[in-house]
This record gives structure tokens, sequence and C-alpha cells, in this order.
């Protein structure tokens, strides 16, 4: 079941029928056992007509969040361990990974406030300040306030390489800034865990020209799910649930950085397509 935030209200997506939600995303989302909650509105609903449907369909879609902080894990894959170790090489940050990698407790860090996050068809932005810049496309969790995984949706954890690569200690400048995350299309509410061979996949064009492309399973992870919920609840309340980004399994390579008008498709397996634009902060130009 697909679940849709758009300027109408909230769209439920299942076996080809789309019905309206009318409530809160918080509200709707932050509940135990949700695919089954949707499985009686669609019981109790009559789905939209084929007319009403596309209509709805053409609406703007938001990112699929409400008042939720959002969380991301690091170096929860090989490849982010080593992508990370070469371009700290320099500042001698390069051990940081490696360690964190292996250690009990995994890298969990703020990455956003909900007005910070675009959704399927928005921008993301580079820093001006940063000269080496890459998507992260991350598979994302929400997690109930209760600390139960409900659904998941697709992450771009939008990242400075050059500033993080400077100096670790510089991460929250190289993560978090204007429109440096990005949440979509849907969340996807199932009862099961994602299956681990679901695939992810991140194109880049640029000029309508393929520049990077690669994917890989989710199942090539470091620490399950729940290990990575069970450090973030530890010591923090989220009254409505909270989304956590669980890491990238794809990094372009050294040679590749972002330009202003490149688009970006990550997708996943079960989830969809989330497409987004490079820019740059208006303001800051
Ligand atoms: O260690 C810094 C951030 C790591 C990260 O964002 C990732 O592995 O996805
Ligand atoms: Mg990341």
């Amino acid at each position: 079941m697909k679940l849709y935030k758009i300027a109408k209200g909230i769209l439920l997506e299942h076996e080809g029928a789309a019905y309206i939600i009318d409530d809160s995303w918080d509200k709707l989302v932050n509940r135990d056992n949700l695919a089954a909650y949707l499985q009686t509105v669609i019981d109790d609903t009559t789905p939209l007509t084929a007319g009403v449907y596309q209509e709805f369909s053409n609406d703007q879609v938001l990112p699929p969040i409400g008042t939720q902080e959002v969380w991301a894990a690091g170096v929860t894959y090989l490849k982010s361990r080593d992508a990370r170790m070469e371009e700290s090489e320099t500042s001698g940050g390069a051990s940081l990974y490696d360690k964190v990698y292996d250690a009990p407790r995994p890298e969990l860090f703020f990455k956003s406030m909900p007005y910070r996050v675009s959704g399927h068809g928005g921008e993301v932005y580079i820093r001006k300040d940063s000269e080496w810049n890459v998507p992260e496309p991350e598979l994302t969790l929400y997690i109930n306030s209760k600390g139960n995984i409900q659904g998941y949706t697709i992450g771009n954890d939008m990242s400075s390489r050059s500033i993080e690569g400077e100096n670790a200690l510089y991460l929250p400048q190289a993560k978090i800034y204007e429109k440096s995350a990005a949440l979509g299309p849907c969340l996807y509410v199932t009862a099961q865990p994602l299956p681990a061979d679901s695939a992810i996949k991140l194109l880049i064009k640029r000029d309508g020209a393929a520049v990077y492309q690669d994917e890989t399973t989710i199942s090539r992870i470091k620490r399950s799910f729940t290990e990575l919920t069970s450090y973030l609840y530890a010591e923090c309340d989220f009254p409505q649930g909270c989304y956590l980004m669980t890491g990238t399994c794809l990094v372009p390579p050294p040679t590749f950085t972002l330009q202003v008008g490149d688009e970006v498709y990550i997708s996943i397996d079960h989830i969809g397509t989330m497409i987004n634009t490079i820019g740059i902060n208006p303001k800051h130009k």
C-alpha cells in the first residue's frame, strides 16, 4: 500500500485503486499495525473513480512527512566506509570510519526538520561553499512513536564530500542546509519487512544523458533496521514517530561532483522512483 501526501490531502493507492483519507499525516501514520488499519480504510471506503483518480494524480506530490524529525545512519555499507576513508585521508580522519563500521554503536546523526525536506519532483540544493557534492540514495524507515517500523520511503541524504573530508567535525555543515534532504515519492506501508533482495538504484542525468548509474541491494547493509532503531530510540522520544535514513550504499567515483541542473533518480523496489533536480539556494547565489 502506498500513501502519497498531495496538496489535496492523503491518497492511498493499493492494487490499482485509490482512496482519499481525511486525516492528518501525523495521526494517520503514527499507529501500530498501520498496514492493517489501511486495509480497514480500503474495506470501508469507496475507491475514487478513474476521472477523479486522474485529477488527484496530477496534483503536486509533497514529501511524505508531517512534523517528524529526520535522522540518518552512516557508514552502514562497506561502500560508504571505503569512500569516506578515501576522502578523509589527508585530514587524518580515515580511521574514524573504519572504527564506526565495526563498533557495536552505529553512527546516527540528526539530518533535517520537515521544512527543509524536498519531495519528488522538487529541487535539492548543493552548497555554494562546497566543490564536491553527491546525492546519497538511502532506504528510509518511518518508525512510529513506540519504535516500530511502519513503512519505507526513498531518501536522499545530500552531502558535501569536500566539507566532510576536510574535517569529520564539519559533518553537520556537510549534511544540514536548505533542501539537503529529500523524501518520496510515497510511504510504502507493509506488515512484512521490505525483502532483503530489494534493489536500490541511482541514476544521475546531465543534459538528458546518464553521467552516473549503479545499483545494489539493501541486503548489503551491515546492521539490522531494528538495531538502528533501538539506538535511535534509546534516549530520544519521538511523539509523532521519526524518519531514519539508513545509510548510502552507492557512491559515485571521486571524480564525480553534482552540477546545478543535474537530475537525480533514486529507485527502490516496491516503493518507486524519486526524481529531484539539483539547484542552489537563490539566497546564496
Ligand atoms: O559518516 C558520515 C556520514 C555517513 C553517511 O551519511 C552514510 O553512510 O550514508
Ligand atoms: Mg548518508
